[in-house]
């Protein structure tokens, strides 16, 4: 499946090439410990022009980056327009990803001279929200974008501001590097004969690591079959190596149960199983200019599996004006973030969206126009497992 997610707006954008800013000649977010990083905000806020300032060099995907603790957020506030629905509903779609690091850039602050009063504002309207959203580990700052103020040298401008510019800050900002405390996962995509360096034939199970890492030698468990078996090597094209990590797509040679096909999942024995149902909460950003209803049919594409599902509840729609939850509301609209339950035909195997995007990332597709009429993100409420382990 593809990595992108659109509902965070992480898709790379494509950076044109810029003069280089002279401020950057010593010190360079290029050189910081976190290289990844994301910039939300309403249209016009000023997005395009702090990734021109910062002249980020997007080399990995960014999921890559998010799987290694190493992304940042920056949220931008226009100062002069302060903190709308579209803020709002970033940071909702922040807080269900559990972002570790969000930074609250209020950009724009030339335009209104540079008051401390219009900071101290929006910080404290942020905090409100923050509260609601249980976000944590936040910081602001006070930035023009367009003047390089507050980037990477402080502002003479904004005086009263005395903690750190926006890449001192980014920094300091913790860096999580273990990326193996998410659960190993592996989701089947093709089971071919491949042959092996010594030119013998094996079965050969292939996908991409969607979480954690496996190792030859690992016990691991078939999904749904509920079978065992040892990882006896592991192929990354041509070559064997020892150890897959996340994101990585390797081909597993097994000793054991072998009779996989695409849509099984490995995981690896004793660490943390997904959820297994077939009735699924989950928040959907909903995509289709046809509202979604209690009853409507979609195809649902998970990992690599696929199944029908029908929508059974809407539970709630995000009110995006002042974050509560709206149970009456029945009708979801293009752009709604609505919290839905699914029955899909077989039962899928997923983890909770916030401790692992892709298999807690699900899309609803139009069984007709085979478009993506939502992206959900899968809120594991109801803790069921059955696979009798
Ligand atoms: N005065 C001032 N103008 C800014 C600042 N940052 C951005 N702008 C201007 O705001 C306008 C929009 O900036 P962009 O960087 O294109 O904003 P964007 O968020 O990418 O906009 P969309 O792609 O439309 O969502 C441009 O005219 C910028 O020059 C700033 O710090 N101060
Ligand atoms: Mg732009």
């Amino acid at each position: 499946m593809s990595l992108q997610n659109n509902t965070l707006g992480l898709n790379i954008p494509s950076i044109p090439e810029l003069p280089e800013d002279p401020n950057q000649s010593e010190n360079s977010f290029k050189d910081c410990d976190h290289p990844f990083i994301n910039i939300l905000g309403n249209d016009g806020s000023g997005k395009e022009t702090l990734r021109q300032r910062l002249s980020l060099d997007y080399k990995v995907h960014f999921d890559e980056a998010l799987f290694a603790g190493k992304e940042v957020t920056i949220l931008l506030i226009d100062a002069l327009k302060g903190i709308t629905r579209e803020s709002r509903k970033y940071s909702f779609l922040a807080s269900l990803v559990k972002i570790q690091n969000l930074v609250i850039a209020i950009n724009k602050i030339d335009l209104v001279d540079f008051p401390e009063t219009v900071f101290n504002t929006i910080q404290s309207e942020f905090e409100e929200i923050a509260i609601k959203l249980n976000i944590k580990n936040l910081r602001y700052i006070p930035i023009s974008a367009k003047y390089s103020e507050n980037l990477i040298n402080n502002s003479l401008n904004i005086s009263w501001y005395k903690d750190k510019t926006l890449l001192n800050l980014i920094k300091e900002l913790p860096v999580n590097k273990d990326n193996y405390l998410i659960a190993p996962r592996f989701p089947v995509k093709d089971v071919n004969e491949k042959t092996n360096g010594g030119g013998s034939a094996y079965k050969g199970i292939s996908g991409q690591v969607s979480g954690g890492e496996f190792k030859a030698g690992d016990v691991v468990l078939a999904l749904p079959s509920n079978k065992l078996s040892t990882i006896k090597a592991i192929f990354n094209g041509p070559s064997s190596i020892a150890v897959a990590l996340t994101l990585q797509t390797v081909t597993f040679q097994l000793d054991g149960f072998t009779d996989l096909k695409q849509g099984d999942m490995l995981v690896r024995i004793n660490k943390n199983y997904p959820k297994y149902s077939s009735s699924i909460s989950l928040h959907v950003h909903w995509l289709d200019e046809k509202p979604l209803e209690i009853g409507d049919k979609f195809k649902i594409q998970h990992t690599t599996d696929e199944t029908d599902a029908t929508i059974t509840d809407i539970r709630y729609k995000v009110n995006f004006d002042n974050l509560e939850s709206d149970y009456n509301a029945r009708d979801i609209l293009v752009n709604d973030i609505a919290h839905i339950t699914i029955k899909t035909s077989k039962p899928l195997k997923y983890d909770d969206y916030g401790d692992n995007r892709i298999t807690g990332s699900l899309k609803l597709i139009d069984v007709k126009t085979l478009e993506i009429a939502g992206e959900g993100m899968i809120v594991s409420d109801e803790e069921i497992f059955s696979y009798n382990i």
